[in-house]
């Protein structure tokens, strides 16, 4: 079993609903089972210019996926709910499934980063990670706590 992080987003349609049932989605998945989700909050986007204000969470797992299966289940739920991608664009999105932390390995490769390479310096993405686990570790970069100290 693995305990893996997963960053949750929406700034399309009715977010807190998508977040709240894509939620539901990934217990009912075999080999998932979803110990805690932090609140929601409203955040300004970060980085893709003009854009509707994103809801976001995050969501703590328990699985016995791989982190490729894992990622792959997390691509299928967005699509389920009308996650639509347009190759190069960052556009508004109905719903957006990170895999942020897969236990405390490290992966790079072209279509899975874990620890998310981005992870480190988003405030939406530290203050839900430090509300589930205060103590989490960001391999390679410290614990969410002191993450979130460095961010402005
Ligand atoms: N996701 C992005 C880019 N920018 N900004 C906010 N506030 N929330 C997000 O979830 C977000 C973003 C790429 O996935
Ligand atoms: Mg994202
Ligand atoms: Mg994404």
């Amino acid at each position: 079993m693995t305990r893996a992080y997963v960053g949750l987003g929406a700034n399309l349609g009715d977010r807190e609903r998508t977040l709240h049932e894509a939620v539901v989605a990934l217990g009912a998945e075999n080999g998932i089972e979803v110990v805690a989700v932090s609140n929601l909050r409203e955040t300004e986007p970060v980085g893709v210019g003009e854009q509707p204000i994103f809801l976001n969470g995050a969501a703590e797992l328990e699985t016995i996926l791989t982190a490729r299966e894992l990622l792959d289940r997390l691509l299928a739920v967005e699509q389920r709910f009308g996650r639509v991608r347009i190759p190069g664009e960052h556009g508004p999105r109905t719903l957006d499934l990170d895999l942020l932390l897969y236990g405390d390995e490290v992966v790079e490769e072209p279509a899975l980063r874990v620890p998310h390479p981005r992870l480190h310096e988003r405030r939406f993405v530290l203050e839900p990670l430090a509300e589930l686990n205060r103590a989490l570790v960001v391999p390679g970069r410290g614990d969410v706590e002191s993450l979130l100290r460095g961010v402005h």
